[in-house]
C-alpha cells in the first residue's frame, strides 16, 4: 500500500490496494492512515454495493441518515442522486455529516456510480490545520465556546432543501432535532484538538446573540476556505473518498446542470465529542 498526501493541507491518496481484497494487516494500515490524514481518496477501485457494505462494516458500525433516500437493495446504502432535469444538489455548501446529532457519524463512505462526463468534483477541508494555523490567544478564547448544530433549516418544514426540487428525494420532515458541542473538540481516535463547527448546520454559539454568532463564524468559515487547508477530488469511475467528520469538511460542486450524477454513501456511527485537551 503506498499512501502520499494528496495535496499540501488536505486528504492522503491511497494506492495499491483493492478494498474489496483488504487483508487485516491492511486494514490496519488504513486505519492509521485515517487517523493520521481524516480523508483518503482510493481510485480505480471495484467496489460492488455487498463489499461497499463489507469494507464499512469492517471499519465500524453503520448509521443510517435520516433524510436521504437509500438504495432499494441495501437500505444501508445512501443515495446522493441528482437527475438530469434537478436543479439542486445534496450537500453543495462546505458542512460536515451529521453535526446535528448528539452523537455525530464517525466518517462517510463515498462511491462513484455515475458521474456526469465534466464537472461534479468535491471539495474538502483539513479541520485540524486550521485550528493549528490560529494564533494561540484566538484558540484558548474558543477552548470554552459549546455550539449549537441543527438540521431544521435545511429539512424541517419550510427548510431550504424542501423548497427545492430535492425535496421529493427527502424523507425524515419529523426527525429534525439539534445538538450542542464544543467548538473546539478532542478528536476521539488521535486525540488532537480540532475546530467543530460548519456552516452547514451550525446555527450559533451557546449564551451569545445571533449577531455575535454570526460574527465569529463568519471569520472562521473564512479562515477555513483557504488554498493550504482545501482540495478539490475529481472523480472518476472507481473513485471513493473517505472522510472523518470530526476533522474534515465537504462540499460537492453543483456544476454540471443537465447531466446526472450518482454516487452511494455508507456513513459510520460516531461518539459523543468531548472538550478539547
Ligand atoms: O456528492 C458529493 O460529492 C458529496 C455529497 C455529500 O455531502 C455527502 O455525500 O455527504
Ligand atoms: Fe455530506
Amino acid at each position: 500500500m503506498d499512501i502520499t498526501p494528496y495535496s499540501a493541507g488536505c486528504g492522503a491518496l491511497v494506492a495499491g490496494v483493492q478494498l474489496a481484497d483488504l487483508d487485516d494487516k491492511g486494514l490496519e494500515v488504513l486505519r492509521r492512515a485515517y487517523v493520521d490524514h481524516g480523508l483518503l481518496f482510493f481510485r480505480e477501485q471495484n467496489l460492488p454495493p455487498e463489499e461497499h457494505l463489507r469494507f464499512a462494516r469492517r471499519f465500524g458500525d453503520i448509521v443510517v441518515n435520516k433524510f436521504f433516500k437509500t438504495t432499494d437493495a441495501f437500505p444501508e446504502i445512501a443515495e446522493v442522486r441528482k437527475e438530469k432535469t434537478q436543479e439542486m444538489n445534496i450537500g453543495g455548501g462546505w458542512h460536515t455529516d451529521h453535526s446535528y446529532d448528539d452523537e455525530p457519524a464517525m466518517g462517510s463512505i463515498l462511491v462513484a456510480r455515475g458521474l456526469p462526463t465534466t464537472g461534479g468534483d468535491t471539495l474538502f477541508a483539513n479541520l485540524y490545520a486550521a485550528y493549528e494555523a490560529l494564533s494561540p490567544g484566538f484558540q484558548k478564547m474558543l477552548a470554552g465556546l459549546r455550539a449549537v448544530h441543527s438540521n431544521r433549516h435545511l429539512y424541517g418544514e419550510g427548510g431550504y432543501y424542501r423548497q427545492t426540487d430535492l425535496s421529493e428525494q427527502l424523507g425524515g420532515i419529523d426527525r429534525v432535532g439539534d445538538a450542542v458541542h464544543p467548538v473546539v473538540v478532542r478528536h476521539p481516535q488521535s486525540g488532537r484538538n480540532v475546530l467543530y463547527v460548519n456552516p452547514g448546520h451550525t446555527i450559533g454559539i451557546e449564551g451569545w446573540s445571533k449577531e455575535e454568532s454570526a460574527a465569529l463564524l463568519k471569520f472562521l468559515y473564512k479562515h477555513v476556505d483557504q488554498p493550504q487547508f482545501t482540495c478539490r477530488f475529481h472523480w472518476e469511475p472507481g473513485s471513493i473518498a473517505f472522510w472523518d467528520n470530526r476533522c474534515t469538511w465537504h462540499m460537492a460542486e453543483n456544476d454540471y446542470q443537465g447531466q446526472f450524477r450518482l454516487m452511494h454513501r455508507i456513513t459510520l456511527k460516531g461518539s459523543a465529542l468531548g472538550e478539547a485537551a
